[in-house]
């Protein structure tokens, strides 16, 4: 476990009660567990037994009310490492000299689900980053997609409940497939740009390890001169940013509901840390108004071609969490948490944010003293005036709770900027009080369109489909129309055919041709690295021994690969060396792994290659990267793929086969097979 200063105070609330004799919670030794106190060993259980009331009130009370977005979250301890000195830019401690690390714990979550459901919906990801700088808390409470359903925050309730499962049958759980969100789209066009991203393929990730985080706002940096630069946030994954396709998606969420959890923690378990680097797109105060759309717009993105991402830092998550609903549970994040040298801009969505967190934390745990709660505490002291509240845990001596005050000489007393004191921007404002938007926000579409036409063909086709089955699972008519109708606005080949798909008029005017394009913005230019990706490999009794030095290559290579067979337990290669089947047909699915290799085996009856020949088939519908040993080829030719791209035979004279194996793998898919195919 890496030693830093969250790490060292998280140590003190810990307890490990392995090996204790059992209490209640006042200590008291307890000598029974198993029976509750009766008149008599048929009689009725005694008031008395203060043992069970404590046990039974205590468990009745363990639930807390889940968050009302991002319920299903999955998180993890690491640090933060400072690449370059930003002082030009930002008096913030964590981000001023090179080499400086900070404690960090990061939150992923799925928004519509509850807390249980499963991970694979096709929704944004929560990203959120706590830094424990020595200047206070941080947090960089983004999403996986870098724009927003709304442009103010006082829309948020009525999009969350759209997108919910619907109030009269409480359906659909982790979709948002269904009439109520698509009503709100087509009503509430802003969302247009922001649907198309939900319809793209980050909405199925492949992984949290292999997805961007956006801050979405646009934020501001102060430095020690007081001056100030707009500044966008991104996170950068070292593996690339990759997905599932739908189809898979669906299939996981069956087979294993915690496949992102999963992933993440054992990548961590592993010693496989996640890495993300951290980027800043910053803007001179001076160029606010040089872009044809207003920086304060969350629903737009400033393209990287034209503001370039500066890399600044490196996070990498390096430890799983010990409890989940000590750390993972009672964490609370909050846009308003800063520090000095990063500041607000007047987005009306993060304005609404500032009033949100604080006041959704007072129900979900329970009091104003949630601060106190070992992961949110800071790492550095914190000083006030503010006293008592369910719950409280800090033994505040003295007599003086006020300020100003003399007889505790007027402390804790404000520190001014030169000290450490955090110094609101004095940004110039003015203007009449109104409830309107500003003209600068009312293009709902030309982004839209950037991102679709930077989309690869094949991400084209997805969003296709992903919008044809999200309108498709629409009862009504009207609502089907009015969306394909507003995404006409977008582009006529996203809206042409998915109307054509679910039965409604194919729009006839609307944006065609090509234009403004952000290579930035497609999955298929960022990094294809060969690390972590799961390989199974299908082996039956008497296998060929050549197998094993090619499984051993394959970790060398940086890919997981794992024996997946009939049933658990030894299984033997045809010189007698044993291996471990970890996972069985049952178990092992192809949609859990990024690619296969058929080793097959001399004792492989029909029921095995009828397993194989599934497996195959439907790794190889998923794009995915399928290999076999010589003497297994001919399942290549049953499934008439052996000519595909993607389709690997070892034939065991070829010695690099392991290493061409993970250089395949790190392609993650063959789209072209769709072209070959048709
Ligand atoms: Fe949140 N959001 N949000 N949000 N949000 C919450 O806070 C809210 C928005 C984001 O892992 C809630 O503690 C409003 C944008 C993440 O614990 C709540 C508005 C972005 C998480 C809340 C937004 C986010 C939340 C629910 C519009 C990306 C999970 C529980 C004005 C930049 C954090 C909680 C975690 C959670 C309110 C919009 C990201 C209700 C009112 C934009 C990652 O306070």
């Amino acid at each position: 476990m890496s030693n830093n200063k969250k790490n060292e105070q998280l140590e003190q609330f810990k307890t490990d009660d392995h090996g204790k004799k059992m209490t209640t919670n006042q200590g008291l030794k307890i000598s029974e567990d198993e029976f509750s106190l009766k008149a008599g060993t048929r009689g009725p259980t005694l008031m008395e037994d203060f043992h069970f009331r404590e046990k039974m009130t205590h468990f009745d009370h363990e639930r807390i009310p889940e968050r009302v977005v991002h319920a299903r979250g999955y998180a993890a301890h690491g640090e933060f490492e400072c690449y370059e000195s930003m002082k030009e830019y930002t008096k913030a401690d964590f981000l001023s000299e090179k080499g400086k690390k900070t404690p960090v714990f990061v939150r992923f979550s799925t928004v519509q689900g509850s807390k249980g459901s499963a991970e694979l919906a096709r929704d944004v990801r929560g990203f959120a980053t706590k830094f424990y700088t020595d200047e206070g808390n941080y947090d960089l409470v983004g999403n996986n997609m870098p724009v927003f359903f709304i442009q103010d925050a006082i829309k948020f309730p009525d999009v969350v409940h759209a997108v919910k499962p619907e109030p009269h049958n409480e359906i659909p759980q982790a979709a948002s497939a269904h009439d109520t969100f698509w009503d709100f789209v087509a009503n509430n066009q802003e969302s247009a740009h922001h649907a198309l991203w939900l319809l793209s393929d980050r909405a199925i990730p492949r992984s949290f390890r292999m997805m961007e985080g956006f801050g979405v706002h646009t934020f501001r940096f102060v430095n020690t001169e007081g001056k100030g630069s707009f500044v966008k946030f991104h996170w950068k994954p070292k593996l690339g940013v990759h997905s599932v396709v739908w189809d898979e998606a669906q299939k996981i969420n069956g087979k294993n509901p915690d496949f992102h959890r999963q992933d993440l923690y054992e990548a961590i378990d592993s010693g496989n840390y996640p890495e993300w680097e951290l980027g800043v797109q910053i803007v001179p105060e001076e160029d606010e108004f040089k872009f044809d759309f207003d920086l304060l717009d969350p629903t737009k993105l400033i393209p990287e071609e034209d503001v370039p991402v500066k890399i600044i830092g490196k996070m990498t998550l390096n430890r799983n969490v010990d409890n989940v609903f000590a750390e993972t549970e009672q964490v609370a994040f909050h846009p308003g948490h800063v520090v000095p040298g990063i500041d607000f801009t007047n987005d009306p969505l993060l304005q609404g944010r500032l009033f949100s967190y604080t006041d959704t934390q007072l129900i979900r745990l329970g009091g104003p003293n949630f601060h106190e709660l070992p992961i949110n505490r800071p790492v550095c002291p914190f000083f006030n005036n503010q006293r008592d509240g369910y719950g409280r845990q800090t033994i505040n001596v003295g007599q003086v709770n006020y300020h100003k005050n003399s007889l505790a000489n007027n402390t804790p007393e404000p520190a001014l900027p030169t000290e450490g004191g955090f110094e609101h921007y004095q940004e110039k404002v003015e203007g009449r009080k109104v409830r309107a938007r500003s003209d600068s926000f009312k293009d709902h579409f030309s982004q839209a369109t950037l991102f679709w036409r930077s989309l690869s063909d094949v991400e084209k086709q997805h969003a296709i489909e992903a919008l044809s089955f999200e309108l498709g699972m629409c009862k009504e008519k009207s609502v089907r129309q009015q969306v394909v109708d507003m995404y006409a606005n977008v582009h006529l080949d996203l809206a042409q055919p998915v109307a054509r798909n679910i039965g409604v008029d194919v729009p006839q005017e609307g944006v065609t041709g090509d234009g403004k394009q952000s290579p930035a913005l497609s999955q298929e230019n960022s990094s294809k690295l060969p690390d972590t990706r799961k390989v199974a490999v299908l082996v039956a009794e008497g296998f060929d021994a050549s197998v094993i030095k090619v499984v051993d290559e394959m970790q060398k290579q940086g890919l997981e690969p794992a024996y997946v067979g009939e049933m658990l337990g030894p299984i033997k290669a045809a010189d007698g060396t044993e291996v471990e089947v970890e996972k069985t047909f049952l178990t092992g699915a192809s949609v859990l792994f990024d690619a296969v290799y058929v080793a097959g085996g001399e004792q492989a009856d029909e029921a095995f290659n009828k397993k194989v020949e599934e497996y195959v088939q439907e790794a190889f519908e998923h794009y995915k990267l399928v290999a076999a040993l010589t003497d297994e080829a001919a399942i290549m030719d049953k499934l008439d793929i052996r000519n595909a791209t993607g389709v690997l035979i070892d034939d065991k004279v070829n010695k690099g086969f392991a290493k061409e194996f993970a250089v395949l793998a790190a392609k993650h898919r063959f789209w072209d097979r769709n072209l070959q195919a048709g």
